[in-house]
């Protein structure tokens, strides 16, 4: 059967075929996620109003992309208090956010307690709001700094009330690569282990794929298949999110941007070979605003929140520090030809 006879009967497709796709024409490919795209979502797509907390950027782990640990290029450490959370939550909270997001760095001077606690504060004050918290980085972090298994970890995270996982922490599976953009940190292996375990507590977390910096086409496809095998066994995976790789301010040196066109090849093809993750995100704050409303032609359906403020992305040259407003974002959407719908974080429709 030829690719072309696999994409117009909707089967699902192996390494080699993931890979031909890249040489497809651009419009041809979009043609193919589109329709996908359509026969689920039709012309919705997907936000959600919500907040970014970045508590410290303290890490002890040293990866090459990243602008965001004081550890690399970012001159000024912090460490908020909960304090300063809880009330970077409640101002928030006023303005309307559904989910708060927290991801950290690996800082090994708080104390566990300091990255737990948070939540049960957060959840006693605000039980509606949903915790997204922890990616499978900091619970590998976590487990070993505290000399506890993932599986502890992810214990105290349900007690404390974290509601699902990010996708963070996974930038590319391929164990060549990993080992030149961020050795030391969790391994692929474990990545994917520590998102099955928490699957299996029956809960829902996202996929990311850093792509952009030294990793190759085949690496991109690999990862989507190792993510799409562990999605058959697990069903737990919400979203998956493709993050274009931020240049500025970080130790691995990469001469040039990704073309607009490899960036929605990507979207378009992680459509296809993803069969059975629902979602697929087009994060605005790494792609562009304009390219992730152009996603929504290449297979996209969700363009995450309005996030209010983001550090590590921002800090690598990502124009997100400050967010969007919640009305800027509809109208963007209504006026690209698509239906603006807000969820909540498990893709429950809203209004
Ligand atoms: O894991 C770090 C990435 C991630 C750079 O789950 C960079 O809904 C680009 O995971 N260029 C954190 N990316 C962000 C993240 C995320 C974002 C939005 C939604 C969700 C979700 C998760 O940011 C890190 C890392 O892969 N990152 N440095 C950089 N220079």
């Amino acid at each position: 059967m030829t690719l072309i006879e696999k994409l117009e009967s909707n089967q699902r497709l192996t390494l080699e075929d993931g890979i031909a796709l890249y040489d497809m024409d651009l419009l041809d490919l979009g043609i193919y996620a589109n329709k996908i795209r359509e026969e689920r979502y039709g012309r919705k797509t997907y936000f959600n109003v919500n907040r970014h907390i970045n508590p410290t950027n303290i890490c002890k782990d040293v990866c090459q992309f990243c602008a965001y640990s004081s550890s690399r290029k970012n001159p000024n450490p912090y460490a908020m208090s909960h304090d300063e959370i809880l009330s970077t939550v409640q101002n928030s909270v006023k303005n309307g956010i559904k989910e708060v997001h927290i991801v950290s760095a690996h800082n090994p001077d708080t104390g566990l307690e300091w990255y737990l606690e948070v939540f049960k504060k957060i959840k006693e004050k605000y039980p509606q709001l949903h915790v997204k918290a922890l990616t499978a980085a900091e619970i590998h972090f976590l487990s070993e700094e505290y000399n506890l298994s993932h599986q502890d970890i992810i214990n105290m995270m349900i007690e404390y009330g974290v509601d699902s996982m990010p996708g963070g922490g996974a930038e590319i599976f391929d164990e060549e690569v990993r080992k030149r953009i961020c050795s030391g940190k969790v391994t692929s292996e474990q990545w994917l282990d520590i998102h099955k375990l928490w699957h299996k507590a029956n809960k829902k977390s996202n996929a990311t794929m850093l792509f952009g910096h030294i990793e190759s086409r085949i690496d991109r496809i690999d990862h989507m298949l190792r993510l799409r095998d562990l999605q058959d066994e697990t069903n737990g995976f919400n979203a998956f999110i493709p993050l274009v790789y931020q240049r500025e301010n970080n130790y691995l040196k990469v001469k040039d941007d990704l073309t607009a066109q490899e960036i929605l090849k990507t979207y378009a093809i992680s459509r296809i070979m993803l069969d059975n993750i629902p979602n697929i995100k087009a994060y605005w704050v790494t792609s562009t605003v304009k390219l992730a409303l152009l996603a929504q032609e290449f297979g996209a359906n969700d363009l995450d929140g309005t996030i209010e403020k983001e550090s590590i992305n921002s800090a690598a040259g990502a124009a997100s520090a400050n967010g969007m407003k919640q009305n800027e974002f509809v109208s963007l959407i209504k006026n690209s030809g698509f239906i603006p719908v807000e969820r909540d974080s498990l893709y429950n429709e809203l209004s």
